[in-house]
This record gives structure tokens, C-alpha cells and sequence, in this order.
């Protein structure tokens, strides 16, 4: 099991709202629970020695939903790091935020620049959470930011390659996810770090997050370990 870790596991954390709407619950409920969740699977990761976690919490495409739920989604950070942050920290974990500042609150903001910066010289796992992410958004920023530098003559076009474009994008210095795991059922990237899935194994589930256990993930590692023994023994 402890062999062949990934070093890098990217979640979709999906059906929130639907794990509320089975047990007649508002879907406040669901992402409450899903919170719980992500303290659970970010403590498996740690325990395993993985390096990287990176959780898709809030999409640019979320800010489409009731207003209510969109004010309920944005005190989840606080929440989250009140309880969770003193632990994370006893832990080692380093919290970091990839996606769109601009846009949050700034009760939301705040909570999370404190925990990134009360965290930052943690040397275990790297907990980081896209929020306000879009992909093509990303990938259109490196894009712009790299013509803008060719245009000031800093440089030259045939010195844009991968490696560029991967220093220009909100994952920075981390490695591509090794994992994907997507749960509910859904079968898409959703505009979720396309650039750096590109050569990732994927793993999805009919299980809704709320109800993913440390189990589902043991499994999907497993299963991510078993695939790297195929194609690594040809
Ligand atoms: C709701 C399932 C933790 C997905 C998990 C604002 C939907 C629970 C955070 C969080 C959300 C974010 C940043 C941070 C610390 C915690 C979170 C959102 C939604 C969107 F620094 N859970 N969580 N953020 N849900």
C-alpha cells in the first residue's frame, strides 16, 4: 500500500446537494456534511503520504446557483477552519487557495489568507483548495501573461514550452495530479484542471461525497497502484 503512493490526488467533490435531497435534507445539509469529508480524506491522504491534495470547493460556474446557497458555500471556509486549522496544523498541513480572489467575500477571503499564511512554512501534506476555479480561465491568464512578456521582448517564442506554461498556472511549483477522483456519478472534467490532467489516471464513483469514506479512497489508490504496476511491468 505504501508503495507507489500518488503524490498528487485532485478530487471533484460531487453530489452534495443530492445526498441532502435522498434523505429529504435542505442541500445546506449536504455541502455541511461534505465539509466533515474533506477533514476525513485530507487526514487518509496525510496518513498515507500523499503530497499534494488539491479540492475542487467552488467552481466559476457555482456562482449560478440561488443566492442563498451561494452565501451558505462562502462561510464553509471560516467554518472549516475554525473547527479543523489548529489540527491541520499540529498535522504539518500546508493550506494553499488556487481560483479567482477578486470575487470572494471578504469574511471568506480573510478566513482562508490566515490559514494559508499561519501555515505556510508546514512542510506535510499541501491542502489545496480551488476555489473560484475555472480552467480555461487559468490557461487564458498563463496565455496572456506569456504574449505580454514575448510583446516587452523578455521572450522569445520558441522559448514557450511546457514548462512555461506550467510555471505560469495557479498549480505553480506542483507536480500534475497522478489521481482524479470524481464521486457521484458524473463522468466530466467540469472545466477542472485540464492543462494538468492531461496524463492522469482517473477514478470515479456513483458515491456521493458526503459518503465517500476513507475506504472509498484506500480503494481508489489501490486501484490507482494496481494500474502503475501494469503499465510499469511492460
Ligand atoms: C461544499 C464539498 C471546505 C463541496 C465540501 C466555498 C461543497 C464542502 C472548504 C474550504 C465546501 C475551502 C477553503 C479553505 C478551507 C475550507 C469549502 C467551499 C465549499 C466553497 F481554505 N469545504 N468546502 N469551501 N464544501
Amino acid at each position: 500500500m505504501l508503495e507507489n503512493v500518488p503524490e498528487h490526488i485532485a478530487i471533484i467533490m460531487d453530489g452534495n446537494g443530492r445526498w441532502a435531497k435522498r434523505r429529504g435534507l435542505p442541500r445546506m445539509a449536504g455541502h455541511h456534511s461534505g465539509m466533515k469529508t474533506v477533514k476525513r480524506i485530507t487526514m487518509a491522504a496525510n496518513a498515507i503520504g500523499v503530497k499534494y491534495l488539491t479540492l475542487y470547493a467552488f467552481s466559476t460556474e457555482n456562482w449560478k446557483r440561488p443566492k442563498e446557497e451561494v452565501d451558505y458555500l462562502m462561510k464553509l471556509p471560516e467554518l472549516f477552519l475554525e473547527i479543523e486549522l489548529d489540527e491541520l496544523i499540529q498535522n504539518n498541513v500546508q493550506v494553499r487557495m488556487m481560483g479567482d480572489r477578486s470575487l470572494l467575500p471578504p469574511h471568506t477571503l480573510k478566513a482562508v489568507e490566515e490559514a494559508v499564511s499561519k501555515t505556510v512554512h508546514n512542510t506535510g501534506l499541501v491542502l489545496n483548495f480551488a476555489l473560484n476555479y475555472g480552467s480555461r480561465s487559468e490557461m487564458l491568464l498563463a496565455v496572456k501573461a506569456i504574449a505580454r512578456e514575448v510583446q516587452e521582448g523578455r521572450k522569445r517564442i520558441d522559448e514557450i514550452d511546457e514548462s512555461l506554461m506550467d510555471h505560469h498556472l495557479l498549480t505553480g511549483d506542483m507536480p500534475d495530479p497522478d489521481l482524479l477522483i470524481r464521486t457521484s456519478g458524473e463522468l466530466r472534467l467540469s472545466n477542472f484542471m485540464l492543462w494538468q490532467l492531461a496524463y492522469s489516471e482517473l477514478w470515479f464513483t456513483d458515491v456521493y461525497w458526503p459518503a465517500f469514506t476513507e475506504e472509498h479512497f484506500h480503494e481508489a489508490v489501490q486501484e490507482y497502484q494496481r494500474r502503475i504496476r501494469r503499465y510499469g511491468g511492460i
